[in-house]
């Protein structure tokens, strides 16, 4: 990121996970309870695993607010691990108990983890010392700096909502949603699904998957509404603001593509019915009939709402194992089960909300900049007092 700058540390089963975000102006108003809301969202969801039975998600701040403002300096949050209460033997910064911890020694890597990969790489014979920071646990520190973006976004009217698009080949045929469908989804129901009526075949799905000791994944959609025209740049590669945020939406544990808009369907047809008409009024300014193009044209928001879908891979850890190998005799081995969800689905949406609102955030600081909220609001306020003349003089 160009102006904020997002540090987490912590692994799945230490102590607990820290994140430090850099960047903000002074004087945004933190929200306890809306930190506190996108914490719970995560955690929640059908076909999660037990450990989100065992966690409370708390994001404290550590530094960098003060009396419900930040200060400008670094915002620290400190999310505690309460499983590293079963984990302490196996897990200790200091000193672990060998034999405890050889019994949950990792040794078959699971196919799709960064298990193999990992141990190559750092040369780790023990693979838990990949899976502890690889885990999906890291997000949580990523929605709760993603909380504070949010907040900044909020004093310019941005709104950031998701929903589950598809889970398995369920509801992959339904077209890209709009931002009324996505503000109508029920944030307490099992899968948080776009197309309510879509949600009984995913339940029973994902409880199918379960007894199959089998997982699975599916699509995300995440809208931002409200965005201000302009942030971004086509002037240089690393500006164009597409490509931002598929580096952060990708980056989300075990997604493997993103769209933008509806880029799948447009890919296969004609430019015609590609692109998105444009129109003026005196009254409402420039207007679009369709969003094909997801709020970014040029690498740049040109005022509609920006709409990424994300699509997640199948969980890697399968209960029923997949083909491995067993690093001491170096023979065939099923991969090792560690407990995990079937799906995750609803918290990866959570998670790409994290995700765009840090981008969103960061390129509207470049573009307004500022080192307090009022300077920042200012800019704003300049910045589209002056959009809207335009083309005039
Ligand atoms: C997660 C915590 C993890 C997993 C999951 C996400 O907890 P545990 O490993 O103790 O069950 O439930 O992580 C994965 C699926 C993964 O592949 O890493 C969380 O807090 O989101």
């Amino acid at each position: 990121m160009k102006r904020l700058q997002l540090t987490t540390a912590g692994e799945s089963h230490g102590p607990g996970l820290t994140a430090v975000l850099s960047g903000l102006p002074a004087g945004v108003p933190v929200d306890r309870e809306k930190i506190a809301l996108d914490m719970r969202r995560r955690m929640h969801g059908h076909g999660r695993g037990h450990r989100m039975q065992i966690e409370q998600d708390e994001a404290i701040i550590r530094g960098g607010v003060r009396n419900g403002f930040t200060l400008g300096s670094p915002v620290a949050f400190w999310i505690e691990n309460r499983d590293f209460n079963n984990w302490h033997a196996v897990m200790d910064p200091y000193e672990i108990d060998p034999v405890r911890a050889e019994k949950r020694r990792l040794k078959s890597p699971r196919p799709g983890h960064a298990d193999l990969a990992g141990g190559i790489k750092y040369l780790r014979a023990d693979l838990r010392d990949v899976l502890e920071r690889a885990s999906a646990r890291e997000s949580a520190a990523r929605v709760a700096a993603g909380a504070l973006a949010k907040l900044l976004l909020a004093t310019i009217g941005v709104e950031i909502r998701s929903g589950v698009r598809s889970l398995g080949p369920i509801g992959a045929d339904r077209p890209v949603p709009t931002w009324g469908e996505i503000e109508q989804v029920d944030d307490d129901s099992p899968l948080r699904a776009i197309r309510r009526e879509l949600e009984p075949s995913m339940v029973d799905l994902v409880d199918r998957a379960q007894k199959d000791g089998d997982t699975l994944g599916g699509a995300v959609t995440v809208i931002a509404h409200n965005v201000p025209p302009g942030l971004g740049s086509y002037v240089h590669w690393d500006e164009k603001l597409d490509g931002r945020l598929a580096m952060a939406m990708m980056s989300v544990p075990a997604v493997k593509a993103i769209e933008i808009g509806s880029a799948l369907t447009a890919s296969c047809g004609f430019g015609s019915v590609a692109h998105d008409s444009i129109g003026y009024s005196e009254e409402a300014g420039w207007l679009r009939s369709t969003n094909r193009a997801g709020g970014l044209e040029g690498g740049v928001t040109n005022g509609e709402d920006v709409v990424i879908t994300a699509y997640k891979k199948p969980i890697s850890t399968l209960r029923k194992g997949l083909p491995s190998i067993d690093l001491d005799s170096l023979e065939p081995h099923r991969s090792q089960y560690e407990r995990s969800d079937v799906t995750a689905l609803p918290a990866a949406g959570v998670v790409a909300e994290a995700m765009l609102a840090l981008v969103l955030a960061d390129a509207a600081l470049e573009k307004f900049g500022g080192d307090s909220l009022e300077e920042f609001l200012l800019h704003f306020e300049g910045s589209r007092s002056q959009q809207r003349k335009w083309p005039r003089p």
